[in-house]
């Protein structure tokens, strides 16, 4: 989920320490992306492959290189070359020197890998690798990759670098952008990507002569199949045992380089890693595999559908490098809400099988039995994370019917509360560091109770001290304000719920109403996010005010609390989440035609109810800003503004509500002149308590 970097010089001469510097730069131009730790291969003078990896930040790994470099002749300059580099975001396998990318092969270094994103599959892979002698040194899903294109380099000598990375894709199944370079390929690159983004700059000395690089397609296939790429790849994809059936498509002859002698490639995940040096970017397309051979770029795909396209295009960027450092964005905190469509289904990724109604989470699947026998659950968690808590609470209780207690970790710890050995205590934390939050958890774990972790730094203490857990494999978040990992935090428990109701036959009308919710989320928050200009243009009537109430009950209860959380924090203005069925104990007294009230009131079981209190505001001449459900005009005309958003399943509509709040404290944040990322007064990671 960071980044790629993968730099081919050909016929443009450059010594060692240059194309070092050229993959370090790359790394460090997509740093943004956040990383854990990175890594590089590049040739060495007796023909090996140099695997440098440090944990930690790209500052490290240079100083490693400098280390390094006595080892190498760093001056005498190289025709041709291939070098790839990596900043890892651990998803499986701790952050370590082990687990870092580039991954290998084997010792010799026939050919390694980098990767971005998640192979779903890799267990079955790994077991079949295991049991034709493959020995494995990292805990990455990424390892197989490396493995099993050896395996069939042995089993199939004849093969080109890019049909060998063919035969490799067909087999994987997730999300993923490649890059690979081998020993017995000297000087070539091929990388690919599937779900995962992934480009090509392109550097001549003299202006390309065109604008486009055909795509070459499999030999076999004729343009006929209606089918989608994507269901090809899964439809075709033989299994383990009887690899391979392998594709042969287009012979060399029909080949089509770029015309151009000289030339220097540049795959990265982003623009920004090459922007200094070209702007002429070709964008991959899920399932294009391009190869890099002899200084020709060629793109190929396996089979061909109608309207495929015979070409992609090479774009001039036109923008600077100090624009497309946030990917177009001005703030992270910005560029992670809108990587909501993207990070909710990463958080599903390999979990949730749509077509079957089933969800499998590994790294809790064992424990399933003794959390079904549980006396009660616990959620505990600090800001952000205790909300997401709250969000689903009620969800828990209706699919698990155990009694769910929530509780914020400083005060769960300030009563010494008691819990027992056969208590199930979940700890949300999207940093996995967050002080109260450990503690809390080394208190329960004294106690006996089962500890579930609910992550997204793989590694983090949290992780390490969890008896087991959830990744929620958000990505990494950067931005102070927690805005992905709430939504994916969401998600996660959503899935533990529905994974606990599996066998409840009474159940299986509303888990299928919840699987179809999650299977729509995406184009769902797709449209909200399109709500951003309306949210802006709410956010330039409010940024003035001193204080913003928001209020709601049942499921969006945890909506208001969240809303209210990112006000305060990133805008210094008061905010309060208020439960709606709280109003008449004390809050109307604080409404008047002055005071701004935003409500959400949904068709869900609690409409009359949210309408009661919608009541009670307006008849005290308060004008509510109402977020109602897409063409309820009859709620929204009780509003004095209102925004629509799309309607989901009642227990995933907080997902959906969230969002304009999200938007709304980011706009009211850059009107007010606040600093978005880094607000006053509050870390990323909290670790003191
Ligand atoms: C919210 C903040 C903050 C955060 C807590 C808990 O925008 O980021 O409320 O959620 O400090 O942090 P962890 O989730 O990392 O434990
Ligand atoms: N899944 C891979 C790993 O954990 C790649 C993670 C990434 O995208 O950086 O090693």
């Amino acid at each position: 989920m960071c980044g790629i970097f993968g730099y081919i010089n050909y016929l443009t001469p450059k010594s060692r320490k240059e194309i070092l510097d050229l993959l370090v730069t790359g790394l460090k131009r997509q740093e943004y992306r956040g990383y854990d730790s990175a890594g590089v291969a590049i040739d060495t003078d007796n023909k090996d492959i140099a695997l440098i990896k440090k944990t930690g930040k790209v500052k490290l790994l240079e100083e490693e290189i400098n280390k390094r470099c006595a080892e190498m002749d760093m001056e005498t300059a190289i025709d041709i070359h291939c070098g790839i580099a990596h900043t890892r975001w651990a998803t499986h396998g701790v952050p370590s020197e082990t687990n870092s990318h580039p991954q290998r092969s084997d010792d010799a270094h026939s050919f390694v890998v980098v990767h971005n994103g998640i192979v779903t599959n890799y267990k079955e892979v790994k077991v079949f690798l295991q049991n034709k002698g493959y020995r494995f040194e990292s805990d990455t899903d990424t390892e197989i990759i490396a493995k099993l294109i050896h395996l069939f380099y042995i089993q199939h000598p004849t093969y080109s670098f890019r049909e060998l990375v063919e035969s490799v894709v067909q087999q994987l199944e997730g999300a993923f952008a490649l890059c690979f370079k081998s020993k017995h390929f000297p000087g070539e690159c091929v990388a690919t990507r599937r779900g995962s983004p992934l480009l090509v700059g392109i550097k001549t000395k003299t202006r390309l002569s065109t604008d486009y690089v055909p795509i070459l397609y499999g030999k076999d296939d004729t343009p006929a199949s209606k089918e989608p790429s994507d269901s090809a790849h899964s439809e075709h994809r033989p299994h383990m045992r009887d690899i391979p059936v392998l594709p042969r498509t287009e012979s060399t002859s029909e080949f089509q380089p770029l015309e151009d002698k000289e030339v220097e490639y540049f795959f990265a995940s982003d623009a920004a890693a090459v922007i200094e040096h070209t702007n002429r970017v070709i964008y991959f397309e899920d399932d294009d595999v391009a190869a890099v051979k002899e200084g020709a770029l060629s793109i190929h795909r396996l089979r061909r559908n109608m309207d495929d396209p015979h070409s992609r295009e090479i774009h001039t960027v036109k923008m600077e490098l100090q624009q497309i450092m946030k990917g177009n964005y001005s703030f992270f905190m910005q560029k992670e809400i809108f990587e909501q469509p993207e990070s909710v289904i990463n958080t599903m990724r390999g979990r949730v099988n749509f077509e079957t109604q089933s969800i499998i989470l590994g790294g809790i699947k064992e424990y399933i039995p003794e959390i079904k026998r549980c006396r009660r659950l616990m959620l505990i968690g600090c800001g952000t994370s205790y909300h997401s808590a709250i969000a689903t609470r009620q969800l828990l209780e209706e699919l698990t019917e155990l009694p769910v207690m929530v509780e914020l970790a400083s005060d769960f710890l300030d009563r010494t509360t008691p819990v027992f050995r056969d208590d199930v205590c979940f700890f949300i934390s999207q940093s996995g560091e967050t002080a109260d939050t450990l503690m809390a958890l080394r208190y329960c774990k004294m106690r006996g109770a089962l500890i579930v972790g609910i992550t997204n730094t793989v590694g983090s203490s949290i992780c390490r001290e969890s008896h087991c857990g959830v990744h929620i494999n958000a990505g990494p978040e950067i931005g102070v304000a927690s805005t992905k990992a709430y939504t994916s935090q969401f998600i996660a428990l959503v899935m533990f719920a529905l994974v606990m109701s599996e066998d409840r036959i009474s159940l299986r009308q509303r888990r299928a109403e919840i699987m179809q919710g999650l299977e729509n989320l995406q184009e769902q928050i797709r449209a909200v996010l399109k709500l951003d200009a309306e949210v802006q243009a709410l956010a330039k009537d409010l940024y003035q005010q001193k204080s913003l109430l928001i209020m709601g009950r049942g499921y969006n209860y945890a909506t208001c609390l969240e809303g209210a959380l990112k006000v305060k924090e990133l805008t210094y203005m008061h905010s309060e989440g208020i439960m709606a069925g709280e109003l008449k104990h004390g809050p109307l007294a604080l409404i008047d035609d002055q005071m701004p009230v935003l409500m959400i009131v949904m068709r869900d079981p609690v409409y009359a109810k949210c309408m009661n209190a919608l009541q009670q505001v307006t008849a005290r001449e308060g004008r509510p800003i109402l977020i109602c459900e897409e063409g309820d005009n009859e709620t929204a005309s009780m509003a004095f503004k209102s925004l629509q958003i799309p309607k989901t399943v009642d227990c995933l509509q907080g997902i959906l509500t969230v969002i304009p709040m999200q938007l709304l404290s980011f706009h009211l944040a850059v009107l007010r002149g606040c600093n978005v990322d880094c607000p006053r007064n509050l870390a990323k990671s909290v670790t003191v308590e």
